[in-house]
């Protein structure tokens, strides 16, 4: 018999699996905004993992309101999802709190941004990319999709759950591109409904891509222009990601505005209306 969410939850794998971070790494991470480790979780938790990712989006669980979409593809569009992505799962499920992916996570971030692991916030995300039909998601900062009027310390650690190659979508990213301002975004297909984000004028021939091995990790810095490919492989491409930060600070002058963001929260409130 398949087990439910909550029973699975109860058969959470032991959370003992050290990693280090070495000074050398924490220099890559500022110099180039990137670093990728080869190993984050043990290969019991992986397991475990996968089991929870592919329950909560064959039941597309939304852990807070809304938190359950398809980033390349408006909201509420019918058919086949391209890239389902379900926001802080773990604010239900809060066994998701205590594995080794999140601890080390915390503990590498803390490190990589100079800061004390006591007063960094993690919030997670998971995006899924179907074998053969998931999309590529286009050249963005992950700070493009927040309030301008903070400053943010912030950096995201995603993990695939499978290995993620050229082949199947992982990421690349443009070493340095996190020492630059925030660039102009738009959404998508310029479609505010759409929730993926897109910069414009990047030269793209300085990204480099960045395979990982399931169960390794990539941390990128919250302002570094990465994307991830189309998932061509026979297989999905599944990937977890926890974004840690301090708490925002407002900032004393503003930055420039972001149109885009307010276009989203219009978009979105729109769908809240419709349903
Ligand atoms: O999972 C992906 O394909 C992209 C994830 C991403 O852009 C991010 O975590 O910042």
């Amino acid at each position: 018999m398949t087990s439910t969410l909550d029973e699975l939850m109860t058969q959470r794998p032991q959370a003992d699996f050290p990693v280090l971070i070495t000074d050398a790494q924490i220099a890559e991470f500022r110099e180039r905004g990137f670093i990728r480790i080869d190993r984050i979780t043990s290969d019991n938790e992986l397991v475990w993992l996968g089991e929870v990712y592919d329950r909560l989006f064959e039941e597309r669980v939304q852990s807070v309101p809304g938190g359950y979409f398809d980033l390349t593809r408006p909201y509420d569009s019918a058919g086949e999802d391209h890239q389902p992505q379900i926001i802080m799962p773990e604010a239900r499920y809060r066994e998701l709190r205590k594995t080794a992916f999140y601890r080390n996570g915390r503990f590498i971030a803390a490190h990589l941004l100079g800061v004390e692991s006591t007063n960094l916030r993690g919030w997670g995300h998971m995006i899924r990319k179907p074998a053969i039909t998931g999309g590529p998601l286009p050249w963005h900062q992950d700070e493009a999709y927040w309030d301008p009027a903070f400053d943010y310390v912030a950096l995201g650690c995603w993990m695939p759950l499978d290995p993620a190659t050229v082949e199947s979508g992982c990421m690349s990213f443009i070493p340095g591109s996190h020492r630059g301002d925030v660039r102009k975004h738009r959404h998508l297909g310029d479609d505010p409904a759409v929730h993926a984000l897109v910069v414009e004028d990047v030269d793209t021939s300085a990204g480099v891509p960045v395979p990982v091995e399931a169960g390794g990790a990539v941390f990128h810095h919250c302002r570094i222009l990465h994307c991830s490919g189309s998932n061509r492989s026979s297989r999905v491409r599944r990937a977890y990601a926890n974004e840690w930060q301090l708490d925002p600070v407002r900032r004393e002058t503003a930055l420039p505005d972001r149109p885009w963001i307010d276009e989203g929260k219009r978009a979105w409130e729109n769908r809240a209306i419709k349903n």
